[in-house]
């Protein structure tokens, strides 16, 4: 079979108030679109969140590959299985987290292959072996010959010497692309610090992996001279779970902040990343705010002891308490990244961190119901626990109470996250209302879906009780 034109998909979840619509931009595939032009490919990207798709879009592509999370997988399967219903007989690819995790069901949906883990060695192999012959030999795949699923040897992770010969991802494969209002670069895979409820480590490796501040500098320069409408008018999002890394790789992140100084690429926007609160030392928080930091996105689940314990978070409140305060010092702004519903929290113990945060002057606050994340230790803890929680994937994006805490109802979870996430913390405290505030629509997207669920509540307990025999 010869392959011409390929299709990357990444499509947007159902739930329509989730607050993550108003982000529209691309994970993982431009940078294969990248690749993929490197071996003669023509490609082109359809992000859900920037462009809406329709299935008729897709006919015309020799083959369709898409990347898929828990919360975008069941209208990824809906979207192969609609294809599949209208004849369509190319084949059909799924990578991503959630593909990595469950193969099974994507292969299911009409997929014939799933790319487990990272796709920038597998996805052109798997391509010339379709075109060619050998598919069993393609490492990290797995996908069905005569009814058996085959699940072909891992493969291993880029190292931090290939992630640094990586191209730029190609943006203009987006279609719509005017429409992306953040961009994303990625300089570093992996995490080393497996947090119980994350799936960072199981999907990218628990070794840190980091490319060289050369490579970090020549992508930004490239990004400045290619894009110059988006580099002027996008904020930035360097995508890396864990910015900083560890104390070896400190070093180069220090080197590439330096140079985007010195060397004026200082995105015109701005630019966001995520990082440990330990690594908000004084010397480091400086450096980041004199290279355009807006701000900075914490994993500050909690600030309880027993809670980051629980969670093996290795970080203490007294680390978030210094690191806040060195942030502010700086004029740093900054975004907690909490989480409720975990097995320690009661409703009040959340709302206690939440105020202990802002005492410590806080910025920005997201709170994300508990989400027991396909692959992750949690996950696994909680089943062989024999918890039982929604596998209504749809709702795994952190705006639902997928699973009964411990110590906290779920309508302590839903009050968590809408009551004290967005009432109390925005407006009560007055912050929505500021003249500098800058995501009031973020903010307003909350409130919305926050009546909404109120009224789904007030049907629930009142209204179809009522009316059922
Ligand atoms: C940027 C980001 C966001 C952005 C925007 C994301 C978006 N457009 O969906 C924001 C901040 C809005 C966000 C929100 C959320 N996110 Co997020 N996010 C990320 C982050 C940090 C970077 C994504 C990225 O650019 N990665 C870099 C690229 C290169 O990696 P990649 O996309 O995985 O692609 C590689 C492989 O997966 C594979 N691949 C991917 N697609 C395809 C397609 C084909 C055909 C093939 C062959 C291979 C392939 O090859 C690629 C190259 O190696 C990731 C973590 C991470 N390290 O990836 C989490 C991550 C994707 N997010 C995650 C989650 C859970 C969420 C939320 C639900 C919030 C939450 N509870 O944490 C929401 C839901 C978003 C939504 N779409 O509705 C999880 C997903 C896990 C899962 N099983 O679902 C991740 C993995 C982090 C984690 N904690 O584990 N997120
Ligand atoms: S939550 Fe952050 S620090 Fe913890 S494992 Fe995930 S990426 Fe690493």
């Amino acid at each position: 079979m010869k392959i011409n034109n390929i299709a990357l998909v990444e499509m947007a979840g159902v739930d329509r108030f989730n607050i993550y619509a108003l982000t529209r931009m691309p994970r993982g595939v431009p940078l294969l679109a990248a690749i993929l032009q490197e071996y003669g490919y023509h490609v082109d990207c359809y992000i859900g969140s920037i462009h809406k798709i329709k299935w008729q879009e897709l006919l015309s592509y020799d083959v369709i590959g898409f990347g898929a999370i828990s919360c975008t997988a069941k209208p990824t399967y809906e979207m192969i299985k609609k294809l599949r219903a209208e004849g369509y007989h190319g084949q059909i690819v799924v990578g991503g987290p959630h593909a990595t995790v469950l193969p099974d069901e994507s292969l299911a949906a009409g997929a014939d292959f799933v790319v487990r883990h990272e796709g920038e060695r597998t996805l052109p192999e798997l391509l010339m072996a379709i075109e060619n012959s050998g598919i069993e030999n393609v490492a990290g795949i797995t996908w069905v010959k005569d009814g058996v699923t085959m699940r072909n040897r891992d493969r291993t992770f880029l190292s931090s010497k290939e992630l640094s010969e990586l191209p730029l991802p190609v943006f203009d494969t987006i279609i719509d692309l005017p429409r992306m209002n953040i961009v994303p670069i990625t300089f570093s895979r992996g995490c080393p610090f497996q947090c119980e409820f994350c799936g960072v480590a199981g999907m990218y490796g628990a070794k840190y992996r980091c490319a060289s501040a050369e490579w970090r500098i020549s992508q930004l320069r490239q990004m400045k001279e290619q894009y110059p409408n988006i580099w002027n008018t996008r904020p930035i999002f360097f995508t890396d779970d864990n910015f900083f890394g560890t104390d070896q790789t400190k070093p180069i992140i220090t080197m590439m902040l330096e140079r985007m100084s010195t060397e004026k690429l200082i995105p015109p926007k701005g630019w966001i990343c995520q990082m440990r609160i330990a690594d908000a030392t004084p010397e480091l928080v400086k450096l980041m705010k004199a290279a355009g930091c807006l701000f900075v996105c914490l994993g500050i689940e909690s600030v309880d002891d027993e809670t980051l314990k629980l969670l093996h978070k290795r970080q203490t409140a007294r680390e978030i308490e210094i690191g806040l305060k060195n942030c502010q010092a700086q004029g740093l702004d900054t975004l907690a990244m909490t989480i409720a519903g975990t097995d320690t929290d009661t409703f009040w113990s959340f709302w206690r961190s939440i105020r202990r945060l802002q005492k410590w002057q806080i910025t920005y606050l997201q709170v994300l119901a508990l989400v027991p994340l396909v692959g992750t230790k949690m996950t696994r803890r909680l089943v062989n626990e024999g918890r039982k929680f929604d596998h209504n994937y749809d709702t795994h994006n952190g705006m639902h109470a997928v699973i009964k805490p411990l110590r906290m109802s779920k309508l302590g979870v839903w009050a968590s996250v809408y009551l004290v996430g967005f009432i109390w913390f925005y407006v009560l405290s007055g912050k929505i209302f500021r003249r500098d505030f800058k995501y009031r629509r973020l903010i307003l997207v909350g409130l919305l879906e926050l009546l909404k669920q109120l009224w789904r509540n007030v049907k629930d307990c009142f209204i179809s009780s009522a009316i059922s025999p």
